[in-house]
């Protein structure tokens, strides 16, 4: 168990939380918080598919759709970065409809898709917690378990980050960071 402990640690040093606009950064890939439609909406969404240009919701069109917990992938056109990887996440319905493994499962596929692409960097929102709804520290709590536990298996991507809209969202993520840690570590 010491080294199951030993290795997620590791895995949570791959991972930073910042706070600002996720159409900004010099990453790989971006993550959206995608609708099942893969539809152009509102948040941050609405913010990538503005800085990506009219081509990512083509390029979205053709896919077609994507079930929820699950991930597809398109380049990011006019953003800097590379790749966009769509996420689709749960609506809260009160937390007994396996919102949990739903927003997990996203969190988990987009991984392994950007694994499977050969990206090495790569950022999140704070998947369903805008217009889905999903209560933020808790979604908050099982973004960073999820994201480390993965890391745990996978090589690539060598750097997560998790890009949080405001210091609320950020303080909640670097408070799961330390619970994570620290319960790993005991
Ligand atoms: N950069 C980083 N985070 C952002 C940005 C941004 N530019 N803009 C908003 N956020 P939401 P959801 C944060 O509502 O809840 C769309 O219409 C925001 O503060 O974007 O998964 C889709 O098409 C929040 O913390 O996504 C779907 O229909 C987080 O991003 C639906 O909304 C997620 O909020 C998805 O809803």
């Amino acid at each position: 168990m010491a080294d199951a402990g030993a290795s997620l640690r590791r895995a949570l040093e791959r991972i930073t939380v910042v706070e600002g606009d996720i159409t900004t950064l010099d990453v790989e890939a971006i993550v959206n918080a995608a609708n099942e439609r893969l539809a152009p909406g509102g948040g941050v969404c609405g913010a990538i598919h503005r800085a990506a240009g009219p081509e990512l919701a083509r390029s979205c069109a053709a896919i077609g759709h994507c079930a929820t917990g699950d991930a597809v992938v398109t380049p990011g056109f006019g953003l800097k970065a590379r790749w966009v990887i769509h996420a689709v996440g749960p609506i809260w319905h009160g937390g007994s409809a396996g919102e949990d493994e739903l927003l997990a499962s996203a969190y988990r596929r987009s991984l392994e898709l950007a694994a499977r692409t050969g990206i090495k960097s790569i950022a999140f929102p704070a998947i369903s917690t805008g217009i889905y709804g999903f209560p933020a520290d808790r979604a908050a709590a099982i973004a960073v378990r999820t994201v480390a536990e993965a890391l745990r298996d996978l090589e690539i991507p060598e750097r997560v980050v998790l890009c949080c809209f405001n210091a609320t969202s950020a303080a909640l993520h670097r408070h799961a960071i330390d619970q994570l840690r620290a319960k790993e570590t005991s």
